[in-house]
């Protein structure tokens, strides 16, 4: 490969954060924890002034009677709702709360559902006992959702001056004080690397870290998981089952929630946990994964009929591919899957790894390995920092 590479390895203590953001145009995260409505998807009934409610409060919104405004944030965001009432014509007035991420569920009566096929219920908020600031309670502080709608159910005229969102994700961080970055000459690539990003940071925690593995799947911390000892003894449990060869023998019949070891893909897994014993055996094991590609990106293989994309599933045949160095195969991949969801965790860490070639070999990079792979990219600009200092790279050919 003929390229330029430039390299920086700060490894020291100095200089922990960068100056500027690089790339900042591209971060999702908002400017501010309050964030009104950017724009109105649908009003339904009559309600008059509704574009005072947009991009701050503006003016006073009047719900006549039965109707209700959604609103479409543009991506996902989670928080606590506020509503600002000015006068309403009756002390029986409610406005209720409804909540979804896509626009197919968007509901007067119930918002989608956090744990199950049903839907939830609407947030009613007691408007006719006058004007005020109306708060949701702190429980109902709401993960990932897109639209929000407002909605009045009486005959009642409801005067409205504000509704506001404050986002609670990520509670001690700077929103968009990123410390690492990626960047190349394929927008769409650009864009998944920070909406992938906007999503692994926009889970809800009660303000202390918390590991989960999806934004949108874990919207609230499992509590067994944020209770430090547990998670050691569940950690030393899981190390226990591993034998000679490496590998976890796990004799159980269930797994977390399913009946039946199913999970992850073998295929994959048995080339991302170096079981293959060639180049030409993990050549063969990507390139049949490849071969089942459809329109949408990679089936998982354990899902069976009807083929089912799963995202995290996916990411591990990704993974796979990068691997087997077959670069060219794992960026038509996040194009194809990631470009289409444009909205599920994993590839980023991944792209900064394999394509701009930073990958840690040692617990907070004490010890690196610097291997790029471009594919078909000519341009690519990343970097992260981890206790000890940046890690970036700089490819051009
Ligand atoms: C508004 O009306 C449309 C069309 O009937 C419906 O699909 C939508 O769910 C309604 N919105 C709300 C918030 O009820
Ligand atoms: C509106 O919803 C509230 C809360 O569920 C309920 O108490 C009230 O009776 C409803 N109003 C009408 C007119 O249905
Ligand atoms: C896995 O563990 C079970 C139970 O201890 C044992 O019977 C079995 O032989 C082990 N399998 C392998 C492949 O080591
Ligand atoms: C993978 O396994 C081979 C032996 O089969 C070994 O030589 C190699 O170092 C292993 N690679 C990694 C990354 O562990
Ligand atoms: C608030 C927050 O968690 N920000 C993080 C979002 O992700 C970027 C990239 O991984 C981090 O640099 C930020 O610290």
């Amino acid at each position: 490969m003929n390229l330029i590479l430039t390299l920086t390895v700060v490894a020291s203590v100095a200089q922990k954060s960068l100056a500027t953001v690089p790339y900042s145009n591209y971060i999702l995260a908002p400017e501010s924890r309050t964030i009104y409505p950017p724009r109105i998807h649908q009003v339904n009934g009559t309600l008059t002034n509704s574009k005072s409610l947009i991009g701050g409060p503006n003016g006073t919104a009047t719900f006549n009677g039965v109707s209700s405004i959604t609103f479409d944030y543009t991506k996902n965001i989670g928080g606590v709702v506020s509503v600002k009432v000015g006068k309403s014509s009756s002390p029986d007035a409610f406005v209720g709360l409804t909540y979804t991420e896509s626009s197919l569920w968007i509901n007067g009566q119930g918002s989608d559902a956090t744990a199950d096929a049903g839907l939830d219920e609407v947030i009613w908020l007691p408007v006719g006992e006058g004007p005020g600031t109306y708060t949701v309670e702190r429980k109902y502080d709401r993960g990932a959702f897109r639209y929000l709608s407002v909605v009045s159910n009486s005959s009642a005229t409801i005067d409205v001056q504000g509704v506001s969102v404050y986002y609670t994700a990520a509670p001690a961080q700077d929103l968009r004080g990123y410390s690492g970055y990626f960047h190349s000459n394929d927008e769409l690539l650009n864009r998944v690397w920070y909406a992938v990003t906007w999503y692994n940071n926009a889970t809800i925690t009660e303000g202390r870290s918390a590991m989960t593995d999806g934004a949108k799947r874990d919207r609230e911390v499992w509590p067994g998981d944020i209770h430090w000892d547990n998670f050691k003894r569940g950690l030393a449990w899981s190390l226990s089952y591993i034998d000679e060869t490496g590998l976890m023998n796990v004799t159980s019949s269930a797994d977390w929630l399913r009946v039946g070891m199913g999970g992850h893909d073998g295929n994959a897994w048995a080339v991302k946990a170096n079981l293959t014993l060639s180049t030409a055996q993990s050549s063969a094991i990507t390139n049949a994964l490849k071969s089942r590609w459809g329109t949408y990106g990679a089936p998982s293989p354990e899902a069976g009929v009807p083929l089912t994309i799963s995202p995290f599933i996916g990411s591990f045949e990704l993974e796979a591919h990068f691997i087997g160095q077959e670069t060219q195969d794992a960026l038509d991949l996040i194009r194809l899957q990631w470009g289409f969801m444009l909205n599920d965790p994993r590839p980023t860490s991944l792209m900064s790894f394999y394509i701009a070639g930073l990958h840690l070999t040692s617990s907070i990079g004490r010890t690196w390995k610097i291997s790029p792979a471009l594919g078909d990219l000519t341009d690519v600009d990343a970097g992260f920092e981890t206790p000890l200092g940046k890690f970036s790279s700089t490819l051009r050919r």
